[in-house]
């Protein structure tokens, strides 16, 4: 594994699969198979009946899927100038066709009607909105969010948009971006821009997608867009985007009465390396969740910081900060893909370093640690620390084995995977946790930032020259999911 930490230059990609749910590690040479490992891991549930209000959804992003960069008055995003950076994407893409779902929307939303599914979580770009991230608003934006959004209400599918899964507009990045305390506003004013004119129809609203992801692989490791490496830039972007999460749910209940809403979190427990030496690395386990976890969930549900943010945080916090970001949530979005392992690297800014699942893990595609155990560890915490709020999963899922060629049809991996961590949900559930719903993630194989058309998360593969899209198997094995609300034991 790579053996520099958090905040040091040059750590390997490989080795930040372990540390984030938004990265993927290649694992080209690990021999496995999609998501599929040797064996299962115990969760024992009393039924495997869900509520019959459970919400059953797919989840996309604008970025990943949308395409057509330059439609509409859209304005150029960090992700449009990062993956023209030499180098940057695995296979050299770009996401300009994507999916090409700003014009197949419609096709979309059929399939995902198709399979039963009543919710539909997808990102809208902030720079279709405002193409420089603020001022005048680009009614031809709103126009398409509204054309999805009515398509999604005429087949019975509620729409969930995300209002940031970091798609910046280049412009507010060249101010500085979520490190610059105004962002934080232009972010709220976005906010109710969205709700003024969809809020009558588009109900459910998520602020920020993983904003965990956005402030480390973007501002310390240079793995994402903006491609920085400055862990001065870690404490104000967390601030930032948590100042302005809580000024742009205050936007949204200004801007109209009765909305849904949100946030989503990349949650993950965060396990010290190297057990029966455990104990030396629990430190490095500690330092990374109050970064990755706790620095997000605190300030919203409790009203604070975690104390081992402060030397990042010093200078960034104003008074009446810690209010505006305290604000009431209808529901928590929680995304889980895998825990983080990590040792302490005293060479290291953070004494962070990522590490290596135990010996004999089962291991994915990615060389993620296949442990539903860790979904039920996150929500088991949200449940006792947090004051038990309502949950929604908002991301959950597996790809493919790396490659470019067709996605993998007969995805029997990807049918045990889901089911495996809806048994996680399910006893989560049976514990007490109040979970509405299951958002998988994805609808159709899109660009996976970083990784390019390599990894394939979806339901439904795509023929990348025609756009034909074919279900997997695991569409059906899900369909027959949301429609029975009953979970199969197989396969
Ligand atoms: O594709 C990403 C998504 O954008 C954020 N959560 C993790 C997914 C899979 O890596």
């Amino acid at each position: 594994m790579g053996d520099k930490g958090v905040g040091q230059g040059g750590v390997s990609r490989r080795a930040l699969g372990v540390l984030a749910a938004g990265g993927a590690i290649g694992a080209a040479g690990l021999g496995l198979g999609g998501c599929a490992g040797p064996g299962e891991t115990a969760v024992a549930i009393k039924s495997r009946q869900f509520p019959k209000d459970f919400v059953w959804g797919v989840a996309t992003a604008a970025f990943q899927t949308e395409g057509a960069p330059t439609a509409d008055g859209r304005g150029p995003t960090i992700w449009d100038t990062f993956e023209r950076l030499p180098g940057r994407i695995k296979d050299g893409s770009t996401a300009d066709v994507a999916t090409d779902s700003y014009n197949r929307y419609a096709e979309d939303v059929d399939l995902i009607a198709g399979a039963g599914l009543k919710a539909f979580r997808f990102s809208i770009a902030w720079s279709r909105v405002l193409p420089t991230g603020a001022g005048s608003v680009n009614t031809a934006g709103l126009d398409h969010y509204e054309r999805l959004v009515d398509a999604c209400l005429a087949k019975g599918v509620t729409p969930y948009a995300t209002l940031f899964h970091w798609d910046l507009p280049q412009a507010l990045q060249d101010k500085g971006g979520w490190s610059a305390r105004d962002t934080a506003q232009s972010f709220a004013d976005y906010a109710a821009a969205v709700a003024s004119r969809l809020g009558d129809r588009l109900k459910h609203y998520i602020t920020l997608n993983e904003p965990a992801v956005h402030a480390v692989f973007g501002h310390v490791l240079g793995e994402h867009a903006p491609g920085l490496k400055d862990i001065a830039l870690l404490g104000p972007t967390v601030h930032h985007m948590n100042l302005g999460q809580g000024l742009a749910i205050k936007a949204l209940r200004a801007a109209k009465d009765g909305l849904t809403i949100g946030t989503t979190q990349a949650l993950q427990p965060c396990r010290p390396a190297d057990a029966p030496l455990a104990f030396w690395n629990r430190p490095a386990a500690t330092g990374l969740d109050a970064l990755w976890n706790r620095a997000w969930l605190d300030p919203l549900l409790k009203g604070s910081y975690p104390r081992l943010m402060d030397d990042f945080l010093n200078g960034h916090v104003r008074d009446g900060d810690l209010a505006t970001i305290r604000q009431p949530i209808d529901f928590l979005g929680v995304n889980y893909y895998a825990p983080a392992y990590v040792r302490l690297d005293l060479n290291s800014p953070s004494h962070i370093a990522p590490a290596s699942p135990p010996k004999g893990s089962e291991l994915d595609a990615f060389g993620r640690h296949i442990d539903p155990s860790g979904l039920a560890e996150v929500l088991e915490t949200v449940r006792r620390e947090y004051g038990n709020p309502p949950v929604l999963i908002t991301e959950n899922g597996c790809s493919d084995p790396f490659g470019n060629g067709p996605g993998v049809i007969q995805d029997t991996f990807r049918s045990q995977y889901l089911r495996r961590h809806l048994e996680a949900v399910k006893g989560a559930m049976e514990a007490g946790s109040r979970i509405g719903g299951y958002f998988t993630w994805t609808l159709v194989d899109n660009w996976e930032w970083d990784l390019g058309y390599t990894s394939k998360f979806g339901l439904v593969a795509m023929d990348r020259a025609t756009g034909v899209r074919t279900p997997k198997a695991s569409y059906g094995w899900f369909k027959g999911v949301a429609e029975s609300g009953t979970l199969p034991t197989t396969p």
